[in-house]
């Protein structure tokens, strides 16, 4: 049963592909539009790399939400091929009215309308596969261009693995489709798995920071925490400031043996890309760094930066990686000292602070992981913008075992207050007029005990 949804899921994949071949020998810039995150960003950089092998081009546009007004815009221009990286899915109504031909290549829940006659739609869902467990978009997208020229294209697999960790697929290994193209980048040789410990930036941080900046897994006294990282460290007898590769003989055990009495999963699988630069080698840190870009809205250096482009690109990309990483270890300890306000069937966290409302929705899975934040509640960041509140919710794979569906809750609470939202049963997003928040609100509250059975 697996095996043949994942058969459906590739033969759609493999329309797609035929349909990208046709419009590359016919020498069409392809439009490419897609999502604003991690995900996102990988999704284009696998399509954008396949097309460039085979001399195609590109022209690509990486947004936050797929608005209506803008797929209207897009009937404006005269491409002949516009795909669509993880969106699109919930818009096929919009896009099917597109006089041109169209890939959607998304894992989102998808909306009730048919696809049209111009449209191939790539998305695990249409198949009975989970897009919030079993692939990412990145993974649609790899999906939809792997049987592309002489050899395909497997040795572009690891693109769709940094999709799935940017979408917390990846962190308890990898299921079903994400396996399936793992097994592609093993066998292309692009990808090893290696037991390693999992703290970030071991070649570019003191040590004290590279625990400080791990946020998964969350280590509790250590990670968001500069004091707590320096104070543990001397204690075990090491210098705060070494780089963690750049420490001899029994140290790297002696912080292994330590780092696992907190938290066991630190030492674990890791996904490496053998012939990347030390800074993009570990597929989860490439994913962070295409997360920290995506949240600065640098989507040219990050899409340049899969492309290939090093040096000065990485010293920009590193370097706002870091102000990211200082500004997330301000909303550590905005959440340590405030908490967050808690209704009967959620928890939430409200601000109207520039810096804090981009990070939000980090701190917020953070705390949770770390017991800053009660585990037993979905959290919903609110981010007022002007005259709305952007919403985004998270919870654990607990809660939606006992029925948590936020993209659903979203959707039919912000629906109901002229907002709208969706996603995954896991995390997802709304956006609702600001002075209905309090009426949002209320009625999350009751979807959510609805959805528990309460
Ligand atoms: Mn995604």
């Amino acid at each position: 049963m697996t095996l043949k949804k994942q058969r459906s899921l590739l033969n759609r994949a493999n329309e797609a592909c035929d349909m990208l071949k046709k419009h590359i020998s016919q020498e069409n810039v392809i439009r490419i539009i897609s999502h604003n995150d991690a995900d996102g960003i990988s999704a284009a950089a696998v399509v954008a790399n396949a097309i460039k092998e085979e001399g195609g081009q590109f022209h690509t546009s990486i947004v936050s939400r797929l608005k209506t007004e803008f797929v209207k815009e897009l009937a404006k221009e005269s491409y002949k091929l516009f795909v669509f990286l993880d969106m699109g899915s919930a818009c096929l109504k919009h896009i099917n009215r597109l006089k041109a031909d169209v890939i959607i290549a998304d894992h989102h829940q998808v909306a009730d309308t048919e696809a049209g006659e111009n449209v191939v739609h790539v998305n695990p869902h249409l198949f009975g596969i989970d897009g919030s467990t079993e692939i990412s978009g990145a993974g649609s997208s790899y999906l939809s261009i792997r049987d592309l020229g002489e050899n395909g294209k497997k040795h572009l697999a690891y693109f769709a693995l940094i999709g799935a960790f940017g979408d917390m697929q990846g962190q308890k290994g990898f299921l079903s489709v994400n396996k399936l193209i793992l097994d592609d980048g093993i066998e292309s040789k692009v990808l090893e798995i290696r037991d390693d410990l999992k703290i970030v930036s071991k070649n570019q941080e003191p040590l004290y920071k590279s625990l400080t900046y791990t946020l998964d897994p969350g280590l509790p006294g250590l990670t968001g925490d500069l004091e707590g990282s320096k104070s543990f460290l001397e204690k075990i007898g090491l210098s705060p400031g070494i780089k963690f590769s750049d420490l001899e003989g029994e140290d790297g055990d002696t912080l292994k043996n330590e780092l696992i009495k907190i938290n066991p999963a630190i030492f674990g699988n890791a996904y490496i890309i053998p012939k990347e630069i030390p800074q993009l080698r570990d597929l989860e840190e490439y994913a962070y760094l295409l997360d920290s870009c995506g949240k600065n809205k640098k989507f040219g250096l990050a899409l340049g930066i899969c492309l290939g482009e090093r040096e000065k690109a990485m010293d920009v990309a590193i370097d706002s990686q870091r102000k990211y990483r200082d500004r997330l270890i301000k909303g550590m300890e905005w959440i340590k000292r405030e908490g967050s306000i808690s209704h009967d069937y959620f928890q939430y966290l409200y601000s109207e602070d520039n810096d804090l409302k981009r990070i939000m929705g980090t701190v917020a899975s953070v705390g949770i992981s770390i017991d800053l934040l009660p585990q037993d509640k979905p959290i919903l960041t609110l981010a007022r913008l002007h005259k709305d509140i952007k919403i985004s919710g998270r919870t654990t794979r607990e809660m939606v075992e006992k029925g948590v569906n936020l993209g659903k809750a979203l959707e039919d609470a912000s629906s109901s207050f002229g907002g709208q939202g969706g996603g995954h049963d896991i995390a997802a997003g709304a956006l609702i007029p600001y002075n209905q928040k309090d009426n949002f609100l209320n009625l999350f509250n009751d979807i959510i005990e609805h959805q528990l059975g309460k």
